[in-house]
Order: C-alpha cells, then structure tokens, then sequence
C-alpha cells in the first residue's frame, strides 16, 4: 500500500503524497524521444510497450506517488466509433457528432472494449512494473467534455456548438451524453479489471456551463458512473476534477456524485473548499502550472503553505492543471522534494 491509496481511504500516512498532471509529456526530452520514435500521438498511446515505458519515465526520474496510464481522454470516443487523429502542434482532430441520426449512425457501444483493447494492455503492464510505494491511476474524461469535443471535432474556447444542442435540444444531446456515459463506465471498469487502483474523471471544460447545465451534464452522469462503478468496485477510489467551476457548485458535486476525491484548479482558494466539504472527501491540487514553470522561491513557499494548509485533512498535492510543455524538468525534482520533505 502506498501514500497515495493511504490517504483517498482515510489512513495516516507519513507523507504527503504527490502526482501531477501531465506528469508524461513534451517537457521530459526521454518523451520527446519515445514520442518521435512511435510518428504519432495514436502511435504512442496505442502501442502498450510505448505507453507503459511513457508512464513510467516521471515516476523512475522524480518519484512521484502514482502513475497516471499514458493514454488521452478523446480514445473514448474513438472507440465509440469517431475517426480521431492528432496533427502535430494543432491538437486533436475528431470526426463529429451533430444531431441523433448522427449518433445512431456512427457511435456503437460494442466496439468499446475492442477498440480500445490496446489501453487495457498497457494498464496491465504498468502495474506489473510500477515500483511498490507507487499506485497507478486510470482515467476517462467526464461526458460533458467528452461530449464537447465529439459535437465540435476539436478544441475550442467556448464549445459554443455543443452548447448550442445541449440548450436548445436536450432530449437528444441526453442521448449523447447517456451512450458516453455507459461507455465510460465500461472502459474504466476494464482499466481496473486490468490493474487501475484509482481512476479519475476529467470534466475540463465543466466550467463553461451554468449551474443548470452543469447539473445535468456533469454532476448527474458523474453521480451515474460512480454508483455503477461503486456496485462493481466498491473500495476503488473514484477522483473527480470539475475544472474551474465555481466553489459552490464545486461543493454541489461533491457532495452529490459520490466521489472519493476532487481536484482543485488554481483559481479557487482550496482552504474555502476544505472547509465546506465533508472531511472524507480527499482533496488534491491546486498549485498553478506557472509556478512550477518559473520555479525557485516562489514555488517553493507557495507548495509549502499549500501543504501546511492542509494539515490534519485527506489531501493529495497536485497541479490545478496539467505541466506546462516549457517546465524544466529541474523544477519538477524540486518541486517533489519540497512536498516530500
Ligand atoms: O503529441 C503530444 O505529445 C500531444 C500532447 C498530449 C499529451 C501528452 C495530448 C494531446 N494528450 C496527452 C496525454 C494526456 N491527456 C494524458 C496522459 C497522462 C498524464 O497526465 O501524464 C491525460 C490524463 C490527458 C487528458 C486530456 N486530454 C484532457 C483532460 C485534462 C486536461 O488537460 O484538461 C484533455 C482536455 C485532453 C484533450 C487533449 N489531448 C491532447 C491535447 C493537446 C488536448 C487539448 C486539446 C484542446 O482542447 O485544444
């Protein structure tokens, strides 16, 4: 047992433990290799040797407490059927989502498990492999996010479009939402199957959608996915990451979906948090990337207090949201030695 899984099931733990977000990635010169050598994102994510080898790089060069599976949140709706391909500094291109006949057309649950097969195996690998003191997290996005890529095809500031059906024709977008809904709960209920002893849900653009919104699109299929997975899976730590939204909405879900841990972005004070949810819920954030971009003093003091604020409560240090490309991996080192001390 580890000081990551210690503190999501409320035992003492000697020391804070540590992952970030991104932690694999374009600002580790052994990625850029690996990445350079697989052609393609795809490449690198779907091959199972690469993606272990990928995961494991931050954790054998800094330590950290977990690994989080080497993969993207957009394979769920490439395994629903979308065609998905990422252009080299443009970001993800996906083949689109408009209306129901469109649904009924190109997404099928039954090609889930299959297309996405080549994760399982990767997750199997990294837990055979990981060092002891170090858990491994699985991840989906949360359906509000995946949802907004699959209606708009890429990224996008407002994801005005997927906006414009969830407002104007919720009966279908509901449909939208409830096929990605089931197939997150059976792709991550194969990621623990395969190993995952966490996994996370990433709602990264839940903040662009109002309260109403945001209850019917993030906070009840979230509430979906953690109750079927809880049936299955009851001691499997479920952490949820609403980016951004407000502190009290924040509050709304946790305390409404069941989660075992949310994640904090930078933008919110985590003490305001602390204080108006329940002490079994861990926390875990919210240093902002650009501190640990800049590095020295500054990040230094920031993760201090950040860690000394939180005394006495479950609490997993963490960025507010993924590393930054530029980070000096010098920063990082540092970074992990000031929480671990
Ligand atoms: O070629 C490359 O190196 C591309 C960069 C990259 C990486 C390293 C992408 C493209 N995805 C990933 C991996 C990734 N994505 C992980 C791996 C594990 C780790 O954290 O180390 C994870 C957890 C994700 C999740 C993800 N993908 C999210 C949710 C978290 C967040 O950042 O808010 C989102 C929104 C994506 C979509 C995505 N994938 C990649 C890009 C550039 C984007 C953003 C696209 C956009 O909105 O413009």
């Amino acid at each position: 047992m580890s000081a990551f899984i210690d503190t999501l099931l409320g035992k003492h733990t000697l020391r804070t433990p540590l992952w970030l977000m991104r932690q694999a990635g374009r600002y580790l010169p052994e990625y850029r290799a690996l990445r350079e050598k697989a052609g393609s994102f795809m490449g690198l994510a779907l091959t199972p040797d690469y993606a272990t080898e990928v995961t494991l790089q931050p954790v054998r060069r800094f330590g950290m407490d977990a690994a989080i599976l080497f993969s993207d949140i957009l394979i769920v709706p490439y395994a629903l059927g979308l065609d998905l391909t990422f252009a080299e500094g443009e970001g993800p291109r996906l083949s689109t989502v408009r209306n129901l006949a469109e649904i009924k057309q190109k997404l099928s649950l039954g090609s889930v498990l299959e297309k996405s097969a080549p994760v399982f195996a990767a997750v199997k690998q990294i837990a055979q492999s990981l060092p002891e003191y170090a858990d491994l997290i699985g991840f989906a996005g949360s359906p509000w996010t995946i949802a907004a890529y699959m209606v708009e095809g890429r990224g996008s500031d407002s994801f005005a479009l997927a906006k414009h059906w969830a407002y104007t024709d919720p009966e279908n977008f509901d449909a939208l939402i409830d096929i990605i809904t089931d197939a997150t709960i059976t792709y991550l209920a194969a990621q623990i199957d395969a190993g995952a002893s966490t996994v996370q849900l990433f709602d990264s653009w839940a903040a662009l959608l109002d309260a109403d919104g945001f209850r019917a699109y993030s906070i009840a299929p979230t509430r979906k996915i953690v109750t079927a997975l809880k049936k299955q899976y009851p001691h499997v730590p479920i952490i949820g990451f609403p980016r951004e939204v407000s502190l009290d909405l924040l509050v709304e879900y946790a305390t409404q979906t069941g989660v075992d841990g949310l994640s904090v972005g930078w933008a919110t004070d985590i003490g305001k948090v602390a204080a108006q949810i329940p002490p079994h819920i861990t926390l875990q954030g919210n240093l902002d990337p650009h501190r640990l971009l800049i590095g020295g003093q500054q990040m230094v003091d920031t993760a201090r207090r950040l860690v000394d604020g939180m005394t006495g409560r479950r609490y997993i240090f963490n960025l507010g949201h993924g590393v930054i490309k530029e980070t000096p991996p010098e920063h990082v080192a540092a970074l992990v030695d000031t929480v671990h001390r």
